[in-house]
């Protein structure tokens, strides 16, 4: 008992130096302690990183989730996306939807194309949550990306508001979360059941990063989802569900893993939270969604 009580007393005297600004994080370092790039605005020459990878003839794929009522979510997406997202690249969206009638017909760019992935219906929002990894997982396998040199999904509940380009790039690609880029590491929401395979202690943590993104090279990203999928089986197993699902798989995946280059909060805000002096442009964002309308009841 007393260790809780000195426990949560340290957590509430964290939490206060923070609040009153005591305790202040690196927000805007631009290299991790193991040397990844943070990408932020200013610290790249947008023109010449594109040309670099433009003469390397790339593709790049995306795959992006619309199940049940999500599908109402993919106009935005991708018209944002086309006028934002590896502009001039040859890029290759991958849509699953148990929906797939209710794909729009957007019109895409040249060299850029779009693939509809038809998944059964489920009326367990587990399926629909929680089987993301899974599915990245077998679309690797099944060799329809083989085609492509680099692989990010993303949340569909979004929208892009910026350019979004070979910036990005590299092996192994996070986002820091946009409502935790300047906490100390314990306030971070991870896992902390030790039952949990996604279960991080206190005394470790490097970011807390956002599951609306997740990137890198097809070889790498199939690594994270096939680990990713095989941590969500064994809680599911065991009737554990992680504080934050695949979040919180993904943020252990990365304490052990850690990404080759860090996306900055500008790569996955939110719609919601005010944008603070110190972010000086969004580019890809949650938007406001109508909860009781579009999750399964
Ligand atoms: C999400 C939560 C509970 C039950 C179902 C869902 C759900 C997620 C869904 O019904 N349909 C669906 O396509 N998704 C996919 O999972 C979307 O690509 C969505 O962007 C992603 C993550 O779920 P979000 O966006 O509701 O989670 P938050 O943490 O961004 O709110
Ligand atoms: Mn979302």
């Amino acid at each position: 008992f007393l260790l809780l009580l000195t426990g949560s007393c340290l957590t509430g005297l964290v939490y206060l130096g923070f609040s009153l600004g005591w305790i202040k994080a690196d927000v805007q370092a631009d290299l991790t302690s193991w040397l990844a790039p943070i990408v932020w605005e200013g610290t790249f020459d947008p023109k010449l990183i594109d040309s670099i990878y433009k003469q390397q003839n790339i593709t790049v794929a995306t795959t992006v989730f619309a199940l049940g009522k999500y599908t109402v979510f993919l106009q935005d997406f991708l018209e944002s996306a086309e006028q934002n997202f590896f502009v001039g690249f040859r890029v290759h969206y991958y849509v699953f939807s148990d929906h797939p009638e209710q794909v729009p017909d957007v019109k895409l760019g040249g060299e850029r194309k779009l693939t509809v992935m038809t998944v059964n219906s489920s009326s367990r929002w587990q399926e629909m949550s929680l089987g993301r990894m899974k599915r990245l997982e077998m679309l690797i396998e099944s060799g329809l990306v083989n085609d492509a040199d680099y692989l990010f999904s993303l949340d569909v509940d979004t929208k892009f508001y910026g350019r979004w380009g070979a910036e990005t790039l590299g092996d192994l690609i996070g986002v820091i979360h946009a409502w935790y880029y300047n906490s100390p590491c314990v306030l971070f929401p991870y896992e902390r059941r030790p039952e949990s395979q996604a279960f991080i202690p206190y005394s470790e943590g490097d970011y807390y990063y956002g599951g609306a993104v997740l990137g890198g090279s097809v070889k790498c990203v199939y690594q994270l989802a096939k680990t990713c999928r095989e941590q969500l089986d064994i809680d599911a197993a065991k009737s554990i569900e992680a504080a934050w699902q695949e979040e919180s798989h993904l943020n252990k995946y990365f304490l052990y893993n850690k990404p080759s280059k860090l996306l900055s909060p500008e790569y996955s805000w939110d719609d919601q939270k005010m944008k603070p002096q110190e972010i000086k442009i969004i580019r890809f964002s949650q938007v406001l969604k109508n909860y009781a309308e579009v999750r399964p009841n």
